[in-house]
């Protein structure tokens, strides 16, 4: 792996075993409105810090990779103007050969967390499966995401999957790959915007230092899968299920009619919730990456305990 610039405060915490989590920033640059993002950003930050432990927002700037960004930095990359590109795994070569500035997904911030020695991070939304484009009877749409669980030993913890992806295609592909998902406080796989899916889990765990004690035997167990930890968004955040079902057919007509594909789609699609639900998604989008960002920092909290 390329060189990465390690924020001083994460290097140090790194050093003294101490609790460090990682953060993504395409959720930030292309999942969050301008303005929102930035809020966003700080809070992630802070909540982190309450948890106890260090923040390490993940990025590419002029063709380097960060783990830990200074308040200019992620000013950088909150700001639209800077024309940061999506960048998942296969994207950080030439984006660092060709001196690009770009977010990292799910795919890309595991990787580069992994490899700067940081165990535990916070996101969102889990890219997965999608649906087969009319005409078809597979997708072949599969976000890296997956790949990069199966084939690195992070813990991540997320709200389960977009509404839009093929969830029951998504939890099977991981079992095919190992990756064994955790319910937080809960027998079934999050929807996202909403509590619960129709899908059963197989594992569960209810407090951080459970998950931690499950990250901890599952490192030590063969393999290199990484762990999702599955975590509903806060009840008095959830959607209202009409809602939330009208604003998803919309959506995929929307991706159809204006003919989006590939990494744009999510983009657009969040948008479409964004401004359709007059921010009842937004407001949800931040509830539920915050509760899972909290969430992370006090596993890793229980990490760096049970370690030290
Ligand atoms: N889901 C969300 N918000 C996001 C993303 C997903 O609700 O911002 C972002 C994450 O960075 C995720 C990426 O890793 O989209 C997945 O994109 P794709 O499906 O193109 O792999
Ligand atoms: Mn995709």
């Amino acid at each position: 792996m390329t060189s990465i610039a390690i924020a001083d405060e994460v290097r140090a915490a790194l050093a003294a075993g101490q609790a460090v989590v990682a953060l993504e920033s395409t959720i930030l640059s292309h999942g969050l409105p301008p303005g929102r993002n930035r809020k966003v950003a700080q809070r992630l930050e802070s909540v982190v810090r309450e948890a106890g432990a260090v923040p390490a927002t993940i990025a590419v700037l002029d063709g380097k990779v960060w783990a830990g960004l200074s308040q200019a930095q992620l000013d950088r990359v909150c700001d639209p103007e800077s024309g940061l590109v999506k960048l998942s795994r296969r994207d950080l070569g030439p984006a660092i050969a060709l001196g690009q500035d770009g977010a990292t997904t799910v795919a890309g911030t595991a990787a580069i967390a992994h490899a700067a020695g940081i165990g535990v991070f916070g996101t969102g939304g889990l890219g997965g499966v999608h649906l087969p484009l009319p005409g078809r009877v597979t997708s072949w749409d599969v976000s890296a995401d997956l790949d990069a669980l199966a084939e690195t030993p992070v813990l991540i913890v997320s709200s389960g999957v977009k509404s839009v992806l093929d969830i029951e295609a998504t939890l099977e592909l991981l079992e095919t790959r190992s990756v064994p998902v955790l319910g937080y406080r809960t027998d079934h796989f999050p929807g996202f915007y909403l509590r619960e899916s129709e899908h059963e889990l197989s594992w569960r765990v209810d407090t951080p230092a459970q998950a931690a004690k499950v990250f901890a035997a599952h490192r030590q167990a063969p393999g290199q899968a990484g762990v999702l930890l599955a975590n509903p968004i806060p009840a008095e955040f959830e959607m209202d299920r009409e809602l939330h079902d009208r604003l998803l057919a919309d959506g995929i007509q929307l991706l159809k009619d204006q003919g989006v594909q590939g990494r744009d789609v999510t983009p657009v699609l969040l948008e479409h919730f964004h401004t359709a639900s007059g921010g009842v998604s937004l407001d949800a989008n931040e509830a539920l990456v915050v509760s899972n960002v909290t969430l992370a920092a006090q596993v890793a909290v229980e990490l760096a305990g049970a370690e030290s």
